[in-house]
């Protein structure tokens, strides 16, 4: 009985035990009126579920944003750049693997997804047009 309590606490204790991690919630803003995220590193474990808010605190109607992940960081300008005419300015990319819709000033939007089962750093960016290449950060996936 002792040895099962001990390994119950193992398993509490190094979090590996479990086969499914608790689902997550991370929320985004930007930095005021700026092309920048306040958050632009988190991490995650890999198959978590995993729910993005991008809460867009920004008081100027020019700043849209939303957070688009891509499984591929040299992907960014292609991604970027398509969307500029597409639907939402979410283009029909192979990168992407999960997107909020775009928030305007003042407003949330959300998506949830699972985190890929590959563990590295995968990019996210904004996809407004013009502010992909600076409105960058990066979800690390343990
Ligand atoms: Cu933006």
């Amino acid at each position: 009985m002792k040895k099962l309590a001990l390994m119950a606490l193992l398993c509490v204790t190094l979090a590996g035990c479990s086969a499914v991690p608790d689902p997550i919630t991370v929320v985004i803003q930007p930095v005021g009126n700026e092309m920048k995220y306040a958050t632009t590193e988190f991490e995650v474990e890999a198959g978590q579920e995993v729910t993005i808010i991008m809460d867009n605190v920004a008081t100027e109607k020019m700043m849209q944003h939303n957070i688009v992940f891509l499984n591929d960081a040299s992907k960014v300008t292609e991604v970027g750049m398509a969307a500029i005419t597409a639907t939402g300015y979410l283009p029909d990319n192979p990168a992407i693997i999960a997107a909020t819709p775009i928030a305007g000033a003042g407003q949330k939007t959300q998506i949830t997804f699972t985190a890929p089962k590959k563990a590295g750093t995968y990019v996210y960016i904004c996809t407004f047009p013009g502010h992909f290449s600076i409105m960058r950060g990066e979800m690390i996936v343990k």
